[in-house]
Formats: C-alpha cells, sequence, structure tokens
C-alpha cells in the first residue's frame, strides 16, 4: 500500500467480472483472489479521496473474438448478462468511473484505453499517477499498463491484485510492463 494516495493518484480496476473468475465462461485460475485486495486499495481511495475507475470487457453478441467467428476466446462478457458483471463482492463505490471497451462487433479492444475516453477523463480530473489491478495480467492489464505509460501516467502494477490466463504470457507481460516503465507496487511472487 503506497503511504500517500492523493487525488493526482487513480485507482484502476481492470475487468474483474464474472466470466474472468472460477465458474464464469472465460475463468482465470484463483482470478477471484483479486478482490479482497482491491478491495483494500478502494477503501484506502476513498478514504483518501482518489477517484475510482473500473474498465468491463463490454461485447455484442457474435464479437469477433468469440471463437464462433474464429476468434481466439469462448463467448464472455456479453453486455447485460451476469457473466459481464462485475464480482459481486468487489466493492466499487458509486461514483466509480466505468469504462466499457470491446464494444465495437468487429474489433476486439484490451486495453481500457483503446477507443474510450479513459485518457481524457483521468486528464481532467488532474491524475499524474495509476495504480492498476484486475484482470487478465496478460491480456487486458498488459495492454491498459502499456497505453497508460504511452498516454504519460506513472503507473504502478498492484502485483498482488493481477492474475494470468497463461502463467508463462503473465511473466512475459510482467516483463514487458517493466521494460516501458511501469513500476511495481511489490516484488511478484
Ligand atoms: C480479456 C480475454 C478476452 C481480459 C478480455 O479482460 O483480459 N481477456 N477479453
Ligand atoms: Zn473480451
Amino acid at each position: 500500500m503506497p503511504a500517500t494516495l492523493t487525488s493526482q493518484d487513480a485507482l484502476l480496476v481492470v475487468d474483474v467480472q464474472n466470466d474472468f473468475c472460477p465458474g464464469g465462461a472465460l475463468p482465470i485460475e484463483r482470478g477471484d483472489d483479486v478482490v479482497p485486495v482491491l478491495n483494500e486499495w478502494i477503501d484506502a481511495a476513498r478514504e483518501a479521496g482518489t477517484p475510482i475507475y473500473a474498465s468491463r470487457d463490454w461485447h455484442p453478441e457474435d464479437h469477433i473474438s468469440f471463437e464462433s467467428r474464429g476468434g481466439p476466446w469462448p463467448r464472455h462478457c456479453v453486455q447485460e448478462t451476469d457473466g459481464a458483471a462485475f464480482h459481486p463482492q468487489l466493492r466499487l463505490p458509486d461514483d466509480a468511473v466505468i469504462i466499457s471497451k470491446g464494444q465495437d462487433v468487429d474489433r476486439d479492444a484490451y486495453s481500457a484505453f483503446d477507443t474510450t475516453d479513459l485518457a481524457d477523463r483521468l486528464r481532467e480530473a488532474g491524475v499524474k499517477r495509476l495504480w492498476v489491478g484486475g484482470l487478465a495480467q496478460d491480456v487486458c492489464v498488459r495492454a491498459t499498463v502499456l497505453d497508460a505509460v504511452k498516454a504519460g501516467f506513472e503507473v504502478h502494477l498492484i502485483s498482488s491484485a493481477t492474475r494470468p490466463v497463461d502463467p508463462e504470457n503473465g511473466r512475459k507481460a510482467i516483463d514487458e510492463m517493466q521494460q516501458a516503465g511501469a513500476k511495481f507496487e511489490e516484488p511478484v511472487s
């Protein structure tokens, strides 16, 4: 936990949705382990007046990323379904900013910055430093962190609050994020 969260920080919770947790359509092993860790960060952020953003994968039916269309993934996170809902134990406050992505039926978007207004909204809010956690470490967290660095934010990955689809790809993603300039809140286990 950083000693000094301020209003120039933001907490960004990436895709902590039922379909990415055990029992979901695209389950990540122990994906739900991130929930209690993120809840602590949410509490700390609220206390410090640090704004909270939460992205969600929000696909239309027949999305290009689905196996039915030759994509790499099973059908997942279809808009308005229970699988697309945030994990029920995640304690997002009512004033958290929800960022929906992957809404174009013919184009996938892994990063929370991809064709969303997230960067503008963060800048308008005066945010300089981002604390990122969520799912999946090797897919949407990776893409989001890399874009956040490119957009000029100081980015810290909360490594205890992210889990990969594939462990090997997860390790690669850690290296890539680190090389790009992202920092780690604590040693990677
Ligand atoms: C994600 C696979 C497909 C993610 C989204 O949120 O990491 N992974 N769509
Ligand atoms: Zn998706």
